[in-house]
């Protein structure tokens, strides 16, 4: 083995044998046992009742490999995941599941790897789930946030999925939910999705959670106006995170002024004024009470019956989704169809016809010629 040591190359020239750091040469591919074993585990084709039992042991291996599972866009893969998320579901929805939102840079992943952190140390187990357009768009990973939860991924009560790289919101959608689903059966009681608030995946989020926090970055009242309003009206509580030291004036500013504003706006439970709390995740600085508002949160919409509610109606319009697309996917699979659709479209274009009149139209040809 000597032998085939050499010295790196910011090793100090008059160093003789006795220094410690070496670099090994590469090991080949073929010799890897390391590329073998993964080899097996890939090749490994386990029964339905082995994945069931594995994701209710947390055995991560099984879990991640039935996520890979549920991610995958081949049909035979599509079915045996459904068959799988079908035999879990009665293990599932013991969890507080919590969407987090806000500007990209505001510090999302950094309040979860210290929020996780914390969870895991009151005992709790925490799966890491994300919905990245950007990863969506260019198909690429999210290293960055693997980096910034550098902590919490090697923590054995956190797991860590970053978030499925292709297709569309609507089909990441169904992968993050179904992720959520295999990750609470295998014993996680607490699910945080990170989403950055541009564009519709903010409201993706919102349709899958109990509890959802948008966070903000402490600035000048002007900067009020510039936020999306919207997105603060999805808001169950806000967080202004990086409020430390000289960012404190501002982050209790920037507080008052959104304690304000959200009196003005209104929530989807009538009366109730989302809380707004300053943070820094970096210095883990009032994250207990981030977590006293979540746990308020969920006991009063308990008592209220509306958390029953709301998960129920996020599983009937998440239903009600799928059903329209499935019926418009196998309509617009037939030729004939498609020319009855694209003529439709062609007579509204040029006013021929009212989209309302072209609608009942379609309808009559397709279902009843
Ligand atoms: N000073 C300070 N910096 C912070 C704090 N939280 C996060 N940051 C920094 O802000 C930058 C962005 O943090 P991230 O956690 O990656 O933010 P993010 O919202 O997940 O970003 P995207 O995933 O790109 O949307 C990093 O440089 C962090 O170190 C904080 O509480 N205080
Ligand atoms: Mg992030």
């Amino acid at each position: 083995m000597a032998q085939n040591r050499i010295k790196p190359e910011w090793a100090p020239n008059e160093d003789n044998e006795a220094f410690t750091s070496f670099v090994l040469p590469k090991i080949s591919d073929d010799e890897s046992s390391l590329n073998k074993s993964k080899g097996n585990v890939k090749s490994i084709e386990y029964t339905l009742n082995q994945y069931i039992d594995g994701i209710k042991q947390n055995n991560r291996v099984i879990l991640s490999k039935s996520i890979t599972l549920v991610e995958s866009n081949s049909p035979t893969h599509f079915d045996k995941a459904q068959e799988i998320v079908n035999a879990i579901l009665p293990f599932t929805g013991n969890s507080i599941r919590i969407g987090i939102t806000g500007s990209p840079g505001v510090g999302k992943s950094t309040f979860i790897e210290s929020f996780g952190t914390m969870l895991t140390e009151l005992g709790h187990r925490v799966a890491v789930l994300a919905i990245d357009p950007s990863s969506i768009r260019s198909r690429g990973s999210i290293l960055g946030d693997k980096t910034r939860m550098e902590k919490l991924s090697r923590n054995p009560n956190a797991f860590i999925r970053p978030s499925s790289s292709s297709g569309t919101l609507g089909g990441v959608a169904r992968k993050t939910r179904e992720t959520m689903l295999l990750c609470e059966a295998a014993g996680y009681d607490i699910i945080l999705i990170e989403t950055v608030g541009v564009g519709q995946s903010e409201v993706t989020v919102k349709s899958m959670v109990d509890v959802f926090l948008v966070m903000l970055l402490p600035n000048s009242g002007d900067e009020l106006q510039g936020i999306k309003k919207g997105i603060i009206e999805l808001a169950d509580i806000l967080v202004v995170n990086k409020a430390e030291e000289e960012n404190i004036p501002k982050a209790l500013l920037t507080e008052a002024l959104y304690k304000n504003a959200v009196h003005l706006l209104q929530h989807s439970i009538p009366n109730f004024i989302p809380p707004v709390l300053s943070v820094s995740a970096l210095n883990s600085l009032g994250l207990d009470l981030v977590w006293q508002k979540i746990t308020d949160f969920i006991k009063f919409t308990k008592e209220i019956q509306y958390f029953e509610h709301n998960r129920h109606k996020q599983l009937t319009e998440w239903f009600n989704a799928l059903l329209n697309e499935l019926i418009m996917r196998n309509i617009l699979n037939i030729p004939k169809n498609q020319l009855i659709l694209k003529n439709s479209e062609n007579e509204i274009l040029s006013n021929m016809i009212s989209p309302v009149s072209a609608a009942n139209k379609v309808f009559n040809e397709i279902f009843t010629s």
